[in-house]
């Protein structure tokens, strides 16, 4: 999978506006109403994130979970970061 270039990148951002791009990887925060939403949330990623073998750095506060992702075989950002930022921002909305 090969390391997207920094106009690429542009471009995809553009149609994920909820997510930023730090260095070398895509990150966004979700809020739930509480914990348990946010540990639900958390499960259904990590389900996908097995199934596809591309795995987020989760950070979990209580009712925000902030999702980072990075391809570090690539050392850079790859189609696979969108693909998985698409499952989340969809398991977001419902
Ligand atoms: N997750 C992420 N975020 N980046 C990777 O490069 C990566 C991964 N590599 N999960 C996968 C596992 C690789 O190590 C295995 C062998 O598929």
């Amino acid at each position: 999978m090969a390391k997207l270039s920094q106009a690429s990148i542009d471009k995809r951002l553009n149609s994920h506006p909820e997510w930023t791009q730090t260095g070398d990887a895509i990150q966004r925060t979700f809020a739930f109403d509480n914990f348990v939403k946010a540990m639900a949330f958390v499960q259904t990623i990590a389900d996908h994130a097995e199934r596809v073998q591309h795995h987020p750095d989760i950070l979990i506060r209580y009712n925000k979970v902030t999702l980072t992702l990075s391809t570090h075989d690539a050392k850079g950002i790859t189609a696979k970061d969108f693909d998985s930022a698409t499952f989340a921002d969809q398991t977001f909305g419902g």
